[in-house]
């Protein structure tokens, strides 16, 4: 077979387009939308919530044997055996643990929620638990953390949340073992004792602590099954029904992407670990948790932190696509918090002190990623907020896409000046905004608009150069699948079917002008017709052999003529299916004619 670079370009981001579609599905079986509406209505407006992976793995703070990789799969990654492990209960005394100073750091950072492990995979329990010994009050602190943690949300309006591991590598019933812990025996192990005890510890949590949230983890293995989780789920919502409860309840979730694979799964919200799906998700519920470094648990060797003008991006990004940001924090064994993690909850809180208006209680905006950064929305207040990452350096701001009226813009910290912008003309948006961004890295312009939010297809107009002639980027076209845009080659590309690419022109000038294409075909591949309409007059041609599909040649199509100034559309389509691709188009130019 012939090499051909740009067919296995094509197929290999087929192929990963047939493994991420469809994206979600709905996250939940079983339940009429009402109840769930008013149950999940804290949780949506919260939009931003603290994690916290602490237990013995404190201790050994990553490290071990000379390694330095490891957090709270240590006993796992590291291959520490259980009378090893065992050996940091006595080393697990965090003096300076302040349940109200960590309660506080969430609080200030504009957190609305807290979920803590009450028992991660190592099977450590952070309560005393009268169901095992290996919690704890078998180690010197003794202390109840999670009813201290508890006491210190309720202090600060937080909602109080725990992460439960299904997985367990301590409990002697739990099964299957590690590959490497062969030796441990299994003789007289019984999961159906397992589930037992972990629904007896659920119990103890839902009552002394009273979660909203149980995020459940480690659903994955064999040993956990579909009815399993469905049961598990029915039995915690009859013993509170307002319980928020994760989708790794079930056994539905599509690996770290993090959705659910269909309705029949159980599961209030999807979970995206350490990612941001690429769109938004309408109407479906999921919150991304991620860490600040590299590690869940603490680790500290890890020096990979995530700046605070990312983390806030992050914030930024979920919200404009429907989710929640769950933060991991990874406390140290002295019971206080790393201080990158202080500095980084004290810049995004000084952040939220001015803009989370424009986070809590806002959905997904249908604008997508737009080229100054993301928009939320509150449909309600029929308000939409533009979070700018790229401040303009000409001070014009452009929405694109936006066909409502306009009442009133403003920046969202100086509601009283109302901002000059134009009337949305095909469908964009110019608002004048002062010089500088107030609140780098993301800056909120707030729009307020009349009647039901309408978003448009928008195609950026193209305007002629000082010479008359109009230049049409490949990169400016709106294009229909499955064309790209080809970054690295500058070109329109994967063009293998009867696709087409779209320009506005915006003339000022009647009179004729010559179409010229740049454009790459390989010899074996060139002979496709297509047409170029300009407005409603057509240029016929052939896609041509230029020797490669990265050797761009300029051609001369014909003559064209514009009427009356106005706006006016431009199409590249193929007359006819190409055998492989139609071409790599990389710009038309419209070049006026000087004899009319
Ligand atoms: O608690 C933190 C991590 O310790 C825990 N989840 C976060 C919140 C975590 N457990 N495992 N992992 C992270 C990564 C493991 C992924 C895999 Fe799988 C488990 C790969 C294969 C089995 C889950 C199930 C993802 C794909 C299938």
């Amino acid at each position: 077979m012939r090499y051909n670079p740009t067919r296995i370009v094509a197929t290999l981001i087929l192929l990963s387009l047939a493994c991420t579609l469809p994206l979600h599905a709905a996250p939940s079986g079983k339940k009429d939308a009402a109840p769930d509406d008013a149950r999940m209505e804290w949780w949506r407006e919260a939009r931003f919530g603290m994690f916290i992976h602490w237990g013995l793995y404190a201790v050994p703070a990553g490290e071990w044997k000379g390694k330095t990789n490891h957090a709270e799969w240590i006993r796992t990654t590291a291959q520490i055996p259980l009378e090893t492990y065992n050996e940091f209960l006595p080393q697990f005394n965090p003096v300076k643990f302040d349940a109200e100073a960590w309660a506080k750091a969430a609080h200030d950072a504009g957190m609305k929620y807290v979920v803590i492990t009450s028992k991660h995979h190592d099977g450590f329990c952070l309560w005393p638990s009268a169901l095992t010994d290996f919690d704890v009050e078998g180690t010197p602190f003794k202390r109840d953390i999670l009813k201290e943690l508890k006491a210190a949300c309720d202090k600060e309006g937080i909602r109080f949340c725990t992460y439960h591991s299904i997985m367990d590598w301590h409990h002697p019933d739990y099964l299957p073992r590690r590959k490497w812990e062969q030796t441990r025996s299994t003789e007289g192990a019984d999961y159906a004792r397992y589930v037992a005890y972990m629904k007896g510890q659920l119990k103890e949590i839902m009552e002394q602590y009273d979660p909203a949230v149980m995020w459940f983890d480690g659903e994955w293995e064999g040993t956990w099954t579909h009815a399993m989780g469905q049961e598990l789920y029915d039995h915690l919502r009859e013993m509170d029904p307002d319980l928020i409860i994760n989708n790794r309840v079930d056994k539905g979730r599509r690996g770290m992407e993090g959705m659910s694979k269909g309705a029949e799964y159980a599961g209030d919200f999807g979970t995206p670990e350490q990612r941001i799906p690429a769109k938004g998700l309408p109407g479906v519920d999921w919150e991304s948790c991620m860490t600040m470094n590299h590690h869940w648990g603490w680790n500290k060797n890890d020096a990979g932190w995530k700046s605070s003008d990312d983390l806030v991006r992050k914030l930024v990004d979920i919200a404009s696509k429907g989710g929640n940001f769950l933060l991991n924090i990874g406390p140290k064994a002295d019971g206080t918090f790393p201080q990158e993690s202080i500095n980084r909850l004290a810049a995004m809180g000084r952040w939220m002190d001015l803009n989370s208006e424009a986070i809590y209680g806002t959905v997904a905006s249908p604008f997508g990623t737009v080229p100054f950064g993301r928009v939320t929305a509150k449909p309600g207040e029929k308000k939409l907020f533009l979070h700018v990452f790229e401040w303009p350096k000409d001070r014009v701001l452009e929405l694109p896409g936006l066909a409502n009226r306009i009442a009133r813009v403003h920046l969202l910290v100086d509601p009283d000046t109302a901002l000059e912008h134009s009337s949305p003309e095909e469908g964009l948006l110019r608002i004048r905004v002062p010089e500088q961004p107030p609140t780098a890295p993301s800056s909120v312009v707030v729009v307020e608009y009349v009647g039901e939010l309408a978003a448009v297809p928008y195609v950026p107009m193209v305007k002629a150069n000082a010479d008359g002639t109009f230049e049409l980027k490949a990169a400016q076209a709106e294009v229909t699948d499955p064309i790209r845009y080809e970054a690295a080659r500058d070109c329109l590309g994967y063009w293998t079917g009867m696709a087409k690419a779209t320009w506005l022109i915006d003339h000022k000038k009647a009179g004729a002008y010559r179409v010229f294409i740049t454009q790459a075909c390989t010899a074996a591949d060139a002979g496709t017709a297509y047409t170029v309409r300009v407005g409603k007059q057509e240029l016929k041609a052939t896609a041509k052999a230029t020797g490669d599909w990265t050797k761009f040649k300029k051609l001369d199509l014909g003559v064209v003529r514009l009427a009356a100034p106005g706006r006016v559309e431009v199409v590249v389509s193929p007359d006819q299916a190409p055998s492989f691709a139609v071409m790599n188009l990389r710009s038309l130019q419209l070049v006026p004619v000087n004899s009319p």
